[in-house]
């Protein structure tokens, strides 16, 4: 029993210390964290499209840049590549994007049905679930 009090004393004098420098460890890590959370969880970024093969009538790439208002890349989105033309009457083309990592989403299996002037959009559902989606106009995709 003589032992047992300086001993129950030295350990309440050994776990505060070391909670509080846990507590030191721990508040920097979760704050990195906190930040690294805010970027990929961007609920508004920059979408840029780009048609990267030849603009003519068949198989096309379409590449799709998203990045947050920060300026950093963002993964793990949905990407959608639309492909309407300005006239009436003809089915969209729709192609998935595949991600690539880096900010950048490529269809694969996207192609143009017809010459002439084409709107692609772009529609990005975030992986905060918000959605956007930018256009570009495609002038002049040539027949073939
Ligand atoms: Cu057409």
């Amino acid at each position: 029993m003589l032992s047992h009090k300086p001993f129950c004393r030295l350990g309440s004098r050994t776990i505060l210390p070391t909670m509080a420098v846990l507590l030191i460890a721990v508040v920097p890590l979760l704050g990195q964290v906190g930040c690294r959370g805010a970027a990929a969880n961007a609920s508004s970024a920059s979408i840029q499209i780009e048609v990267v093969s030849e603009k003519e009538v068949g198989p096309a790439t379409i590449e799709v840049a998203l990045r947050s208002a920060q300026g950093s890349p963002v993964d793990g989105a949905r990407v959608s590549v639309r492909g309407d033309m300005n006239h009436a009457g003809m089915k969209p083309v729709i192609s998935e994007a595949r991600d690539l990592g880096g900010g950048l989403y490529r269809t694969e299996d996207f192609r143009f049905t017809m010459g002439g002037d084409w709107i692609i959009t772009a529609e990005v559902t975030l992986p905060d679930g918000k959605k956007l989606e930018h256009t570009i106009d495609v002038s002049s995709v040539r027949s073939r």
